[in-house]
């Protein structure tokens, strides 16, 4: 084992299913580094864990220190320009090419396991592309997927989110959504997914580049009306089923104990690309800390502070989101009556 910094490599074979989830849950317990795992059985890629599990590593990916992160995402997002990004022809994340005939998501994707009693394995850190069917505004959102055979995995995303609006619709008309999910991509990208309180149509893929002040190299996908950015590790090309569901569940989940098993919505996937050596990325989910708490943590806190500023109260002192992930605590320099009501109403 070598520890470099925020990273720790281990080259040793570890057991996707029996231990690489117990190794994330003992380091993210002392608030450790990264993982790269060099050596996961029964595949040839490296698996990197947690990569933004604390709130140093997120304010890295924005090149400040921790104490001015949420006052430089509101000073490198506040009135910028959400441009779109360009369009290439090629891309590292179309080295090698597997269609429908050869792939098996089984062998693409390492089936990792993060609790001994989740249902099964998930894919639980892809970036998902969608569009809005009505607007064809683009979305990105990370949402587990409870992988299954014959290319299948479920679909948990919330319905308070827009992938989840953007999924209801394509059941409402009856339609399959396309998606794309890319793996192992930009820091900025995972971090621009889980900021709160944007509407939909806003772009995050264009929000993360204005935050990186340079744009993504986007690319086509072969089967599939979207782009995804150029340089991902792996890309899946599928479809939303519509009105189709399948048990789900049970998962570990953020508050510390296994969600409940339900029935949820289904994607068929028919054709990936990926980079010829890809690396994958992966993230343990369960009690705090993890990576989905410090990012809840840190971009809720962003994202709300520089909402309201620009809405209801420019006076907003500060934010707090604390672990539990439901809680907001907002300090104000009230200048009217009914103000404090008036930023409840706006979260
Ligand atoms: C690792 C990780 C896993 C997540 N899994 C889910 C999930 O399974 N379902 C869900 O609705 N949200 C999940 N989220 C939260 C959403 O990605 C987040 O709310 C995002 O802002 C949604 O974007 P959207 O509103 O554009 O859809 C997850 C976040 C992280 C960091
Ligand atoms: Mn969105």
């Amino acid at each position: 084992m070598a520890r470099t910094g925020e990273l720790l490599e281990i080259d040793a074979e570890v057991d996707p299913i029996e231990e690489l989830g117990a190794i994330c849950r003992k380091v993210l317990d002392e608030n450790g580094p990264a993982i790269l795992f060099n050596n996961v059985q029964g595949y040839d890629y490296p698996v990197i864990a947690n990569m933004l599990a604390t709130p140093d590593r997120i304010a890295q990916a924005f090149e400040v220190p921790v104490e001015n992160l949420t006052e430089e995402y509101t000073k490198r997002t506040s009135g910028a320009q959400l441009e779109r990004q360009p369009l290439v022809d090629t891309a590292p994340c179309k080295e090698i090419t597997i269609y429908k005939d050869e792939l098996d998501i089984r062998q693409l994707i390492p089936q990792i396991l993060s609790n001994p009693e989740d249902g099964g394995a998930y894919l639980n850190y892809g970036l998902v592309v969608m569009k809005d069917p009505d607007t064809g505004l683009r979305n990105l959102g990370i949402y587990r997927m409870q992988i299954r055979d014959g290319n299948r995995t479920g679909l948990w995303s919330s319905p308070t989110s827009h992938g989840g609006t953007i999924r209801v619709k394509g059941d409402m008309a009856n339609k399959k959504a396309e998606i794309a999910v890319c793996i192992g991509c930009d820091p900025l990208l995972y971090v621009a997914s889980q900021i709160p309180g944007l509407d939909l149509g806003v772009d995050e893929i264009e929000l993360a580049a204005s935050i990186r002040g340079e744009p993504y190299d986007m690319i086509r996908c072969d089967t599939v009306d979207l782009e995804v950015p150029a340089h991902a590790q792996m890309v899946l090309e599928g479809y939303i089923l519509p009105n189709e569901k399948e048990e789900e569940g049970p998962y570990g989940e953020y508050p510390g104990y296994y969600g409940p098993v339900g029935q949820q919505p289904v994607i068929e996937f028919h054709h990936a690309t990926r980079r010829k050596n890809p690396l994958y990325a992966y993230t343990y989910l369960g009690l705090p800390p993890t990576e989905t708490h410090a990012m809840g943590q840190m971009m809720g806190e962003a994202g709300y502070l520089q909402k309201l500023r620009m809405s209801v109260a420019p006076t907003v002192k500060d934010v707090y989101c604390p672990l539990d992930m439901h809680t907001i605590i907002v300090s104000l320099k009230k200048t009217y009556e009914q103000q404090a009501k008036h930023v409840i109403y706006d979260l």
